[in-house]
């Protein structure tokens, strides 16, 4: 059952657990792609022997080109080599977990190649959710969920009737300011945002998580996913990561995943579907936790989540729009150039800022995007 996978984004968070996943399961890597950590590509690309390395800034392919000279690997770069990557023949499964909106194209390469998609970059589905579903389907190719919250409810779904389920929970650890005041989000600073209780990931995905934007991107990707209504989906903040969602039958029955927040477990069901072999993270034992709690969000603090859902509501290109609009956000708060609360300001003006129309092609989607970073930037280099 040894599969050969190809992994986008080999060197960030879900890229290096994934990597340790096959490892364990003695998995062929047939390529790796990183953004631009060239010291760990390197090391990886020495350790695993793939026959093709994609470093994506056209920058550091000089350096990396030489430092490889002495293997037999094919060094390409830049968006052109992330989409040969996604396409290639000897791979049985493609992991995307590149950060952005620049994990799309090589999204809808990898299924228009006929590939299987792991999948870990939210952009795919929150900006491209329409055309990477038809595409899947027209081309029968499944898309495996790694998010841990995505990866529950495929697994909650597994020996039951799609037709008779009724919502999901999707569960939110509710990030490092649970129970704050909006007042309270006015003086939070770069350093408390970027500590998560439970999680270690990327700066983007915990900025994400600390403004709740994470779950809203999450809402959008369930309904993409699971083809539900927005109204089917109940989002449950639980502190503890332990359920990392459920879903409910017409019988009323809730099944949930439970298990340590360790993405290690979601990354390796997506690659091992359908086996479940043993994983190299902790056992869970709910003794030692005691006591599991759930509660609602607050939809008034949390701006952005509010956005999100009311964006997947109008459809079209609003979820784009929104997610855009919040990257723009996260990359000036990151530069010191916004406060914490105007990211979710920036986020819901741009739920009503646009005309809406629909997304028909990938170039569609690319022009949403733009609209909504000229917006975005504009805004903040006017004194916001
Ligand atoms: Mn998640």
């Amino acid at each position: 059952m040894s599969k050969t996978v190809s992994i986008l984004g080999s060197t960030g968070s879900i890229g290096t657990q994934a990597l340790e996943v096959c490892e364990k399961h003695d998995f062929k890597i047939s390529a790796l792609a990183a953004h631009s950590s060239i010291d760990l590509l390197e090391r990886q690309a020495r350790r695993f022997n793939p026959e093709y390395v994609c470093v994506y800034s056209e920058k550091k392919y000089p350096e990396l080109k030489k430092r490889l000279a002495d293997t037999s690997v094919k060094l390409l770069c830049g968006m052109e080599g992330l989409c040969e990557i996604a396409a290639l023949e000897q791979s049985d499964i493609v992991l995307n977990s590149v950060v952005g909106m620049v994990g799309l194209l090589p999204t809808l390469t990898a299924i228009n190649a006929g590939k299987d998609v792991a999948l870990a970059n939210k952009e795919t589905l929150v900006a491209g959710g329409s055309l990477v579903m038809s595409l899947a389907k027209e081309k029968g190719v499944k898309i495996y969920p790694v998010d841990s919250e995505h990866s529950a409810i495929f697994q909650c779904l597994q020996g039951s009737k799609r037709s008779q389920l009724s919502k999901i929970i999707l569960t939110a650890s509710g990030g490092p300011f649970f129970g704050k005041s909006y007042d309270e989000l006015r003086s939070v600073t770069k350093a408390d945002a970027l500590k998560h209780p439970n999680w270690s990931m990327g700066n983007k995905i915990t900025i994400d998580s600390a403004t709740l934007m994470n779950k809203g991107l999450e809402f959008i990707e369930a309904k993409w996913l699971f083809d539900l209504e927005p109204e089917q989906i109940e989002i449950v903040v639980h502190r503890q990561s332990v359920v990392h969602s459920a879903v409910e039958y017409n019988d009323y029955s809730v099944i949930a995943q439970l298990g340590v927040p360790d993405m290690k477990i979601p990354i390796q069901y997506a690659l091992l579907y359908p086996d479940r072999l043993e994983c190299p993270t902790k056992r869970l034992s709910l003794t030692d936790y005691g006591t599991l709690t759930f509660e609602k969000p607050d939809y008034e603090t949390f701006k952005c989540l509010t956005a999100a859902i009311e964006a997947i509501k109008k459809g079209g290109a609003y979820p784009c729009l929104v997610n855009s609009a919040n990257e723009e956000a996260v990359r000036a708060f990151l530069a010191d150039e916004i406060s914490f609360i105007e990211i979710g300001e920036i986020v819901s003006s741009a739920v009503t800022h646009f005309k809406n129309f629909e997304l028909k092609c990938y170039e569609d989607v690319m022009k949403a995007d733009k609209m909504a970073r000229e917006y975005v930037t504009a805004g903040i280099s006017g004194g916001k």
